[in-house]
């Protein structure tokens, strides 16, 4: 499929009354993306050549190149976003998603961003982690004038290191990001087989708090988001990471919300290659099946995917995995509640509680309590697997290793089939299970007496006493 299949030019029925008809025709073309779907790599067909990374439920932007430097235009406006099939936000992006399409550029390259403004309100654009010239920095006020509406600023710099990046706004900064505006950049080596691997992943890490029943974020919530999303996405909605069995796999992830996410893989090592001041030296990496990363970081992290299977990916915040829906019901384990539910409900008709035996029949809450799900919410706990409901939300996916795929092949290749005597399964035996008995009493294989001596501080004793 053509990759431009992908893409409609934003032109048609956007109002351009904001950019003068001159000023437009000197820009380059405005590439958008109408769905949040994972896109195909974008290979280069102009400057030098690079390894092209895969943006999660994303995509990268096409440039154009001037005179030997990359042009790309970005534009900041409104956006509707699936955070996953049955929801959707309002929420502010770049070129028609949140978030923006990734920036690829190498190492040594000459960029001129052309930043377009079609939000209500002034906006800038920070290059999170780039060295460049102070002025082309976008902190507004501080380094430069904000954009007004309908404005168009132009940024120039030089990539000079190579990395993982991020972009995003430096004015009305609280509200901005939490409406989902930001974006991720890639400066790739200037050689090829420096750090090559065979598939390369990046998203961001985001959150928002949008209420059940409602389409846009709350915008001064510190804290106590209610949806955890890479690249606006929330699981089920994230696609898997499709890798071939002995692939050398990179994960790039940024974030950029308001708290620290501790990101676990399953069943294999990984170590952390890059972080946001860059490569790091193989002499300081560690193993790791967990990294967490804190506001405003980003990590590179690379494995050998050897093991094949449907191995999760997820935050370890176990709130983080869950999707909205009130969190102030009480703990009701162990709790007989009859039809205690139904009789609150006569006078509180939101009540709802955890149930008596856990969380698990939460999943089919809405069946059980006769209660419809508020419009455009999303299930608290959710997804299926082959074997039934995963009962996740939010920051999760899956890693999947498969052999003989093809080499550009990134498709959800379907649940994993596990070889025979591979799988956990029920113990079936005719014998009842054994009777407990008492943990042994720990003991010491000898025991001298330990002589404790105590000295108190402050004590006089032959040290301190002269
Ligand atoms: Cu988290």
């Amino acid at each position: 499929m053509n990759r431009r299949d992908f893409f409609k030019l934003a032109g048609a029925g956007v109002a351009l009354s904001a950019v003068t008809r001159p000023a437009l025709a000197a820009l380059p073309e405005i590439v958008s993306a109408d769905n949040a779907n994972t896109q195909a790599l974008l290979y280069p067909d102009t400057g030098r050549p690079y390894n092209p990374v895969v943006t999660l439920n994303g995509w990268s932007l096409p440039w154009r190149m001037k005179n030997g430097v990359k042009e790309f235009h970005l534009v900041a406006e409104p956006v509707r976003r699936e955070i996953a099939p049955g929801m959707v936000a309002n929420l502010w992006g770049y070129n028609g998603q949140s978030p923006g399409p990734t920036i690829e550029v190498v190492e040594g390259d000459r960029v001129r961003i052309f930043v377009t403004n079609r939000l209500p309100e002034k906006t800038s654009v920070h290059w999170h982690g780039q060295r460049l010239p102070n002025g082309m920095d976008g902190v507004s006020g501080l380094t430069q004038p904000a954009i007004e509406p309908g404005k168009t600023f132009m940024y120039e710099f030089v990539a000079r290191r190579a990395g993982t990046f991020m972009y995003h706004p430096h004015a009305d900064e609280m509200l901005q990001m939490a409406m989902g505006l930001m974006g991720s950049w890639v400066t790739h080596p200037k050689d090829p087989k420096f750090m090559a691997v065979d598939r390369d992943f990046i998203f961001l890490l985001n959150a928002y708090d949008i209420q059940p029943g409602s389409y846009t974020p709350k915008i001064s919530t510190m804290l106590d988001f209610n949806l955890w999303t890479c690249n606006s996405r929330a699981f089920p909605g994230i696609d898997p990471i499709v890798v071939r069995k002995n692939d050398k796999v990179r994960i790039r992830v940024g974030n950029l919300t308001m708290t620290n996410h501790p990101i676990h893989l399953h069943g294999h090592e990984f170590t952390v290659t890059g972080t946001d001041g860059g490569w790091v030296p193989p002499t300081a990496r560690w193993p790791e099946v967990t990294t967490d990363i804190a506001m405003g970081q980003m990590r590179a992290i690379e494995f050998v995917a050897d093991e094949p299977g449907d191995w999760a990916l997820h935050c370890h915040k176990s709130h983080h995995t869950m999707n909205a829906m009130g969190h102030d019901f009480p703990t009701m384990l162990g709790v007989k509640q009859g039809d205690l539910v139904k009789k609150i409900r006569n006078l509180v008709p939101d009540y709802m509680t955890m149930g008596e035996t856990g969380m698990s029949e939460m999943t089919d809450m809405a069946a059980m309590m006769d209660m419809p799900l508020p419009e455009n919410t999303l299930p608290m706990m959710t997804g299926t697997g082959q074997f039934g409901a995963i009962e996740m939300g939010g920051m999760f996916t899956t890693v999947k290793v498969r052999e003989g795929l093809k080499r550009n092949d990134y498709r959800d290749p379907g649940a994993y089939t596990h070889p025979k005597g591979r799988l956990a399964r029920e113990y079936n035996d005719e014998d009842k299970l054994p009777p407990a008995t008492q943990a042994p009493a720990q003991k010491h294989a000898t025991e001298p007496a330990l002589e404790v001596k105590v000295r108190k501080p402050g004590a006089h004793d032959e040290h301190s006493a002269h």
